[in-house]
């Protein structure tokens, strides 16, 4: 299905809603700090399962403790809704926690388990 390139003006409303996101040039980047290799990877393969469901995919910059995803629609020149519907879903995934005194525990407090930097 065809795409168009939104404007400016749509890019900066449409990132005003997604703290954690900045424009660079064509693209949107987001930029995950991790803890150790384990957890970098953990990142890489939620977005590359999210990417490929949604058959659009991002730049992946990979180091030992962070990842930055950078959004683009080669399609559409620039950037397009696909990219921020992708990374509000990337937000969605990664930015939740188990909830306190939910049935799910979440990381145990003991720092070797943390996924992110806090
Ligand atoms: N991923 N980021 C990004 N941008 C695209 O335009 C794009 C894509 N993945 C697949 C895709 N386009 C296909 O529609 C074809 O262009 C292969």
């Amino acid at each position: 299905m065809p795409i168009s390139k939104l404007s400016d003006q749509e890019v900066d409303t449409r990132l005003s809603t997604l703290p954690g996101w900045k424009r660079d040039n064509d693209a949107i980047a987001r930029t995950f700090r991790t803890t150790s290799w384990k957890s970098t990877m953990m990142v890489v393969n939620a977005v590359g399962f999210l990417a490929e469901a949604a058959w659009h995919h991002p730049d992946l910059t990979v180091s030992f403790n962070a990842v930055t995803v950078r959004l683009s629609t080669h399609d559409a020149g620039g950037l397009s809704e696909r990219d921020f519907a992708l990374a509000a879903r990337i937000d969605d995934l990664l930015d939740w926690r188990a909830p306190d005194g939910g049935v799910l525990e979440g990381t145990p407090a003991d720092p070797r388990h943390a996924l992110f930097k806090s």
